[in-house]
């Protein structure tokens, strides 16, 4: 089953494709420019998009990281879209790269292309984001955060928040539709809040981890839902976006109606920090060094860990204004 072969895509990599193993250190230290050497491990990513601040920071993390490890990148932007993610994979593996990582839009749907880098003899690690692949072969580790664990943490601090209320209506704002971090960050809350009978998920629907799409459904909520007093997001984006609107509806965000969101970026950090949001649980996008380092050890057939997960924190508004001046993105 050869595909066909795209002349362009070939011409500049057939020259790179077996690549030094011996960890990398080929590169020249502070190689200026950062142009990877001759010989260097080729690397294609497929990301997800551009949709959030944490994305836009994940994207220069592994750029500027890919860079700082001598690795030549091969960056595609799917969009949000999944076959444009495939279609990357797919081009990737005619390149004939030395590794292929990405992080999956949606959990499902993956088994073929990533059973056809497999024939291909090309390692695929996945960052950020996990599929539901039975078969763990076709992949060769998941760096990236506990999803579950970050949901539960939002959910701890709702349920020790709400001590002593009687009725907490909260509506929540969930990631991509199939995304990993929308279902287990779903999930971790609904556990956490099973605790606090009280606190009721009253309406839920999909922003698409953007802005405009949080600011959107959350001004639905307000027309649609009676009382609301938190709003959940699953990222900072969104919470950026319904704190619009319930400004917009005349309501103070943080005081009438509390946030929680998952991410601290920046303008997640600052509006906690201003009191908008009240409570940040942290999913760190600087995943480039690790993944850089996973990527040499594979290629050099070293063993890695089949998960490795990120470290993360909580912020409460106090937090946030101490930590906000250090942090990077
Ligand atoms: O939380 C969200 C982004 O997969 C962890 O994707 C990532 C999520 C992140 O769009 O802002």
């Amino acid at each position: 089953m050869l595909k066909k072969i795209l002349p362009v895509a070939v011409g500049a990599v057939a020259l790179v494709a077996l690549s030094a193993c011996g960890g990398g250190s080929s590169a020249a230290p502070g190689a200026g420019g950062g142009a990877a050497g001759k010989g260097a491990i080729v690397m294609g990513f497929a990301q997800v998009g551009a949709e959030s601040g944490w994305r836009t920071a994940n994207t220069k993390n592994v750029q500027e990281s890919a860079k700082a490890a001598g690795i030549e990148l091969k960056f595609s932007d799917a969009q949000q879209k999944q076959e444009n993610q495939i279609k990357a994979i797919r081009s990737f593996i005619q390149q004939k790269v030395d590794v292929i990582a990405f992080s999956p839009v949606v959990e499902t749907g993956w088994d073929t292309v990533l059973l056809e880098a497999k024939r291909a003899n090309i390692p695929v690690i996945l960052t950020d984001r996990a599929v539901d692949s039975e078969d763990t072969s076709l992949y060769k580790t998941f760096l990236g955060s506990d999803f579950v664990a970050e949901g539960k943490k939002a959910g701890d601090w709702l349920v020790k928040d709400s001590q002593g209320k009687s009725e907490v209506n909260v509506v929540e704002l969930q990631g991509t539709t199939g995304a990993a971090p929308a279902i287990d960050r779903k999930k971790g809350f609904a556990d956490a809040i099973a605790a606090a009978p009280q606190i009721k998920v009253v309406a839920s629907q999909t922003g698409d981890f953007t802005r405009s799409g949080g600011k959107q459904v959350m001004e639905a909520f307000l027309k649609s839902v009676p009382k609301i007093d938190v709003v959940y997001a699953h990222n900072d984006d969104m919470g950026l976006g319904a704190i619009e609107a319930i400004e917009a509806a005349g309501k103070v965000p943080g005081k009438d109606i509390k946030v929680i969101t998952v991410d601290a970026v920046h303008d997640g950090m600052q509006a906690l920090a201003d009191g908008k949001i009240n409570y940040i649980v942290e999913c760190s996008p600087l995943l480039g060094g690790q993944l850089m380092d996973l990527a040499k050890k594979v290629i050099a057939g070293e063993s890695v860990p089949e998960r490795v997960v990120t470290e993360e924190t909580t912020f409460t508004q106090e937090q946030a204004k101490a930590a906000l001046p250090s942090r990077k993105y």
